[in-house]
């Protein structure tokens, strides 16, 4: 723990939706939901205004519907949070050399060697302000939370505290205050399974937490979570700011003689690499959200499958079980020549999330609609069908109007508004789905092959 509030921990607001309310006017000021929209599919975020209504990360998409049917229900798009996040941090490292990225949105900053005259509250407290103003302007608007403390834990905490929009300074003296009425799962690493198993010990808050001594603990969580438990617990934390340049992931693979082909084999593999992983994680007290295979098959083609957690897991049993599940869902009856288990912290995963699945094509006020009707159209066209050529939030471009964004599609037609983040709230056009004037839009830029192949073996 430092003398001074000198972390900064920055997390941008409700990210990908406010990124869509940045770039579709119309929904601004409204609840707007980003995630599978499939019949399977998982919110990744909701907009402010849809969590008044309860919708939640990680909440089945069906589950946001029937909570707030009027909100804008859109597919990701990675390319746009990924530009995003890379102007973010970009304009961090201009701040200070050590910015430790946790994720897309957010990063620590070592105010320590931003070259401050000082660092008092009053110093920090305005440097921080003058950095959100920074980040909106440079972002076209989003919006972001900072927490200002002496360590990683009391800054992350501190700019969690009056989200959204918020600066939270947590001065010098007032950490273990502050944190005793907390619940014990404000604590990193502290997820559902620990907080249960400490709960039935009667230990619910952090004041509990403080109450327990070390030799107890250890024989309630185990001698990996206890030592650190009990320090976080005292807000004890020495953990440095590290620059981050790379995803941080850690992975295990393994490339075979001759293709595998029995499944038993395969799953039992992954379970070692699994094995692997999570103790390297746990070795250097790392833990991740994302689980992702790596199958290579017999003609060469690599295929990457992920899974995100709601909590961050450094356990053996998760990753392999998980890992085993992503493999059910590949065909392998060709063979296998590598094999490989990665897990990262990082928000990479979420493209595979939200554009891995197939989704059906429901308008985007949240109606359900029958899309039988792309399918055969897409077929006719001699094109393979894909039945989520034109998915709710998509971008797309019209030879007369311009660009805009899938509104919805079913039946044939697709539903678009006309509108960009420089523009006012734009027309709504609908059309077949063959109109060729219409078409998907990416950015000049490609963007596929952004998600970074798991790390190479240690
Ligand atoms: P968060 O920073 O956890 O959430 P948020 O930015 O949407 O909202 P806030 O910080 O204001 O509470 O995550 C950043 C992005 O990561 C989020 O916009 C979408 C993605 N994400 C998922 O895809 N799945 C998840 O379960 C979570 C929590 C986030
Ligand atoms: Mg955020
Ligand atoms: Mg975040």
């Amino acid at each position: 723990m430092r003398k001074q509030a000198s972390v900064l921990h920055l997390d941008l607001d409700a990210f990908f939706a406010s990124v869509e309310q940045r770039d579709k006017p119309s929904l601004r000021g409204k609840p707007v939901v980003v995630g599978g929209v499939g019949g399977r599919g998982v919110v990744a975020t909701a907009s402010y205004e849809a969590r008044r209504y309860g919708v939640r990360s990680a909440m089945s998409t069906r589950e946001a519907r029937s909570r707030c049917p009027h909100a804008a229900f859109l597919t990701g798009r990675f390319h746009a949070y990924r530009e995003a996040s890379d102007v973010v941090m970009r304009l961090l490292r201009e701040v200070s050399p050590l910015v430790e990225p946790l994720s897309l949105d957010e990063a620590f900053v070592d105010l320590e060697r931003a070259g401050l005259p000082d660092l008092e509250v009053a110093t920090v407290t305005a440097y921080a302000a003058d950095l959100r103003e920074r980040v909106a302007v440079a972002t076209g608007g989003l919006t972001a939370s900072i927490g200002l403390g002496t360590s990683k834990f009391i800054a992350k905490v501190a700019s969690d505290l009056e989200k959204p929009d918020a600066l939270v300074v947590v001065p010098p003296g007032t950490e273990r205050d502050l944190l005793r009425p907390m619940s014990v799962s404000v604590i990193p690493g502290v997820g559902p399974v620990t907080a249960e198993r400490l709960r039935r010990a009667g230990i619910q808050t952090v004041a509990d937490l403080e109450a327990v001594d070390l030799a107890e603990l250890l024989r309630l969580v185990g001698q990996a979570q206890g030592t650190g438990l009990h320090a976080l617990a005292r807000a004890h934390d020495d953990r440095p700011v590290v620059a981050e340049r790379e995803a941080k992931s850690v992975s295990s693979e393994g490339t075979y003689e001759t293709d595998l082909t029995d499944r038993r084999l395969m799953e039992g593999l992954l379970t070692r690499q699994a094995g692997e992983v999570a103790a390297r994680l746990r070795k250097h007290g790392l833990s991740g959200r994302t689980v992702t295979i790596k199958v290579r098959l017999h003609d060469f083609t690599t295929l990457n499958r992920s899974t995100t957690l709601p909590e961050p897991t450094d356990s053996t049993a998760t990753v392999a079980r998980l890992a085993r599940a992503l493999l059910t869902d590949l065909d392998t009856s060709g063979g296998v020549r590598l094999l490989g288990v990665g897990v990262s912290g990082l928000a990479d995963w979420i493209q595979d999330d939200l554009f891995g699945e197939s989704s059906d094509t429901d308008g985007a006020d949240g109606a359900p609609e029958e899309d039988e009707v792309l399918g055969v159209d897409a077929v006719e066209a001699g094109v393979k069908a894909r039945r989520s050529v034109y998915a709710p939030g998509q971008d797309v471009e019209h030879d007369e109007m311009g660009r805009g964004w899938v509104w919805g599609s079913g039946r044939g037609v697709v539903t678009v508004r006309f509108e960009t983040a420089g523009t006012p709230p734009g027309p709504v056009r609908s059309y077949a789905l063959d109109e060729p004037a219409l078409r998907p839009w990416r950015p000049a830029e490609p963007t596929e092959n952004d998600m970074p192949a798991a790390d190479p073996p240690a």
